[in-house]
């Protein structure tokens, strides 16, 4: 066995590169070589066949070296996070967490209640995260050897018992022992945060579901006629309901449309056209009441009058069968079809023949010239900070913050559809990551934490991954034909990236998020969509708004937009921003004076004000993003800079000051340049979905004071987005390919050349035409791998419990 792997290898020491041997003509003209080659490979096989049995007879197993048969190297070891030793930008420990939490709730003027004994009408704490430093305090630790910035926290209290009830943020501190708390105020954000605006909690949704129940109960024989099952006391595929928002259609209102589906594998695509309105407004909830319902395309003020109605007969009735077997269901996840392959064979994969090649210690990650910090918001998701190419920092943070879905259609649940995902936990929603499927089986996983909506935190387990990847592209390549049939050189890179990875799982709905450090100081941020479309029930006035598809279901067009903050900070945080415009220019040819000439030119634009910077993107002005330093240049004298480019811009058709678009006014703009402030560190926030129409956080109010952008520390709000109609393909869900949203921070004269010319992994070939030697460089790194790929155990546990005590 040892023997046959080893002997199909080819032999590193052959394979070795930088031996300037020749390949290919002379070897083919030499066979007394190969025989002695031959030989040679032989006895080197036996002996290595021997030393491995020794080796695995005496227990001993290094797993360090490329061995004939022997497991990867492991490479860099991946260090956990030490919360004795926190970054600046290091999420809270569980321990900093129950300090926190112990201190607020000894502090008799805040009236806390415990979590587990709270209801709505108390005051009680909804969420602890991370409160980053002031980037002037961060920056000073980082680059001037200052003290470290104390560590904070945000605490959310949802304060049920004041009058009128609000939602309470408190910033608290140092996070290790608190002694002090202030509320948490911006300005140009609004205060107080009106309660109606706070995210629903589990024990609102408990609530609700009773009333839910409720109305099950009371139209029992219209659910049970309908639709073949119903709600309450109900055990097998039963009817579920989800929730929508926002919850009304002016500021003040908190009236949810809850949508009935079947409970079967993939919900959202089998909506059986039952709606109930659920009114929760305040924090008594004896006053919370179901109120219209919506059946079969019609509405009714209640659960009653439908029955009422229901039982006269002046109901236009619906009878919707029950899918007899949930194998062949079109919105499941079961194989079907004629299988592909015929007989079920594995998929390629990768290894990696030297281990990872990528160190992390704790959340701070460095690969070839990258470095970089990461954190998990809870409530916006991933952010990287931080980040340095080659010793010099690019970002000092590029961070998602909101994803939007904005849903059109003629009944209540497309009516109220414009999703603003913070408000749909989307930063807490990393669930365990599945090996060889959500990231490749070399993967390094990492772990997070979240206080919210619960007594303890919550462990999510692998929720993050990280992991050199062979795209299978060249980075850079050039083959130098001699137009004679062959050749004077290739040089070629294969383009190998280092991705840290995230999955936003919103309900129905799946965001791959992906970083990738490309070597030649290119980071590319990917978006890609995946998950189940939300349907709803088709009838005659939903048609012009998609099609109707799989049984009683139509996909309803909707805007995908996602918008990320990138603070540039290209060789210092005093930045200006420039586009590079390609204009067209009309000159008199110098050759032959009596021609014009029509081409472009490269026009540099510098903006000097917010309101200038606004990109609105147009197809007959292309232009060129650039973020540089005025007072740093590269070899050739040009100033050094880093530019944006979009590849998935997108045109929000809807009027920015139309009804819920207030709350997302950033989706108006391509991109928005601003000055870097500390009290706009988002474009949205939790309560954005909930009042969009006086929303808490209003995008514009960035730009509404126009201030100078020259020699600023400049940040760039980023949007991009895709228009999607569901299609048949869509079952039973929406695919990544033809999904993916890119964006990409490139350098533009930040460096003198490819900063990739620095990788050993280049391959440079050169051929002698008159010896026909071929001299293969490939800068010490050895040639194919003789080691096994390290055993990939799959486990999977998928839960996110509460910590212990
Ligand atoms: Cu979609």
């Amino acid at each position: 066995m040892s023997a046959d792997i080893c002997c199909d290898i080819p032999n590193a020491s052959e394979t070795q590169s930088s031996q300037k041997t020749a390949m290919g003509s002379k070897f083919e003209k030499s066979p007394f070589r190969w025989k002695v080659a031959t030989l040679v490979l032989f006895l080197v096989c036996v002996a290595l066949a021997v030393t491995l049995i020794v080796v695995l007879c005496s227990g001993v197993s290094t797993g360090q070296h490329d061995g004939h048969g022997q497991p990867c190297a492991a490479g860099y070891i991946v260090e956990p996070v030490d919360p004795t030793r926190p970054g600046p930008f290091s999420d809270l420990s569980l321990e900093e967490i129950d300090s926190v939490r112990n201190y607020m709730l000894a502090q008799d003027s805040l009236q806390l209640t415990p979590w587990e004994h709270a209801e709505i009408s108390d005051n009680y704490i909804y969420a602890i995260e991370t409160h980053l430093p002031a980037k002037d305090d961060v920056l000073r630790f980082l680059d001037g050897g200052g003290p470290a910035p104390e560590r904070l926290a945000k605490v959310t209290v949802y304060a049920g018992q004041r009058t009128p009830p609000v939602v309470e943020e408190y910033i608290v501190g140092p996070v290790t022992n608190p002694s002090r708390h202030t509320v948490y105020t911006l300005r140009g954000r609004k205060f107080p945060i009106p309660f109606h605006s706070r995210v629903p909690d589990s024990k609102e949704n408990n609530l609700v579901e009773g009333r839910l129940r409720e109305v099950s109960e009371t139209a029992y024989r219209v659910l049970k006629e309908s639709f073949d099952t119903w709600y309450h006391n109900c055990t097998d595929r039963c009817l579920t309901f989800i929730d929508t928002a926002p919850r009304g259609f002016r500021s003040g209102q908190r009236k949810t449309w809850w949508y009935a589906m079947r409970n079967l594998q993939g919900m959202t695509l089998n909506p059986v056209g039952f709606m109930v309105e659920v009114n929760t407004e305040g924090a008594n909830t004896s006053q919370w009441r179901t109120e219209r319902v919506f059946y079969n395309g019609q509405l009714f003020d209640s659960v009653h009058e439908l029955v009422s109605d229901y039982n006269q007969g002046t109901v236009e009735k619906v009878t919707l069968p029950m899918p007899k077997d949930d194998n062949t269901l079109f919105s499941s996840f079961r194989r079907r079809g004629p299988p592909q392959p015929p007989t079920p064979l594995r998929a390629p994969e990768q290894f990696e023949p030297d281990g990872r090649r990528y160190k992390v210690r704790g959340r701070h990650v460095e690969y070839m010239g990258w470095s970089f910090d990461w954190r998990l918001s809870t409530t916006h998701g991933p952010q990287l900070l931080d980040i340095k190419m080659n010793g010099e920092r690019v970002v000092y943070e590029l961070s998602l913050q909101e994803i939007g879905a904005f849903y059109s259609g003629h009944d209540p649940l497309m009516l109220s559809t414009f999703f603003l995902d913070t408000g749909w936990n989307m930063g807490s929603s990393h669930f365990e990551l599945v090996p060889g499927v959500d990231c490749p089986n070399t993967a390094s996983y990492l772990d997070v934490l979240h206080q919210k909506d619960s007594a303890r935190p919550r462990q999510y387990k692998n929720a993050v991954c990280v992991f050199e990847l062979n795209t299978g592209i060249p980075l850079r390549r050039h083959y130098e034909s001699d137009f004679q049939g062959g050749y004077l050189f290739y040089g070629g890179m294969v383009d190998n990236v280092l991705v840290v990875r995230t999955i936003s799982t919103v309900f129905n709905y799946d965001y791959v998020l992906d970083f990738i450090f490309h070597q030649n100081g290119v980071l590319e941020v990917r978006t890609s969509l995946t998950g189940y479309v939300m349907s709803t029930f088709y009838t005659q006035a939903e048609a012009p708004y998609g099609y109707k598809m799989w049984q009683s279901a139509i996909g309803n067009a909707h805007h995908h937009v996602i918008n990320l903050k990138v603070d540039m900070d290209v060789g210092g945080i005093e930045n200006r921003y420039e586009t590079v415009d390609f204009v067209q220019t009309n000159i008199t040819n110098p050759l032959y004076p009596e021609l014009y000439h029509i081409h472009t030119k490269a026009q540099r634009n510098p903006k000097t004000t917010e309101r200038e910077a606004i990109l609105h993107y147009n197809f007959d002005r292309p232009k060129y993003y650039n973020f540089y330093n005025q007072e740093k240049s590269n070899s050739y004298g040009i100033k050094k800079g880093y530019r944006i480019q979009i590849n998935a811009p997108t045109k929000e058709l809807v009027p920015r000051g139309w009804g819920p678009m207030r709350g997302a006014a950033w989706a108006d703009y391509q991109m928005a340049v601003t000055r870097r402030k500390e009290s706009e560190p988002a474009s949205s926030s939790l309560y954005n979905q909930n009042d969009p129409y006086d929303p808490v956080v209003d995008f514009d109010r960035f730009l509404d004071d126009d201030e100078n952008i020259v020699d600023q520390d400049l940040v760039a709000w980023v949007t991009m987005g895709t228009h999607h109609v569901p299609h048949a393909e869509d079952a039973p869900v929406t695919a990544t390919a033809g999904n993916q949203l890119s964006l990409f921070l490139r350098p533009f004269h930040f460096f003198d050349e490819d900063p990739s010319m620095a990788s050993s992994n280049g391959v440079l070939i050169t051929y002698d035409k008159d010896s026909h030697e071929v001299d293969v460089d490939r800068f010490g790194t050895p040639y194919g791998s003789n080691c096994l790929p390290r055993e990939a155990v799959f486990a999977y546990n998928g839960t996110w419990p509460e910590t212990e005590d």
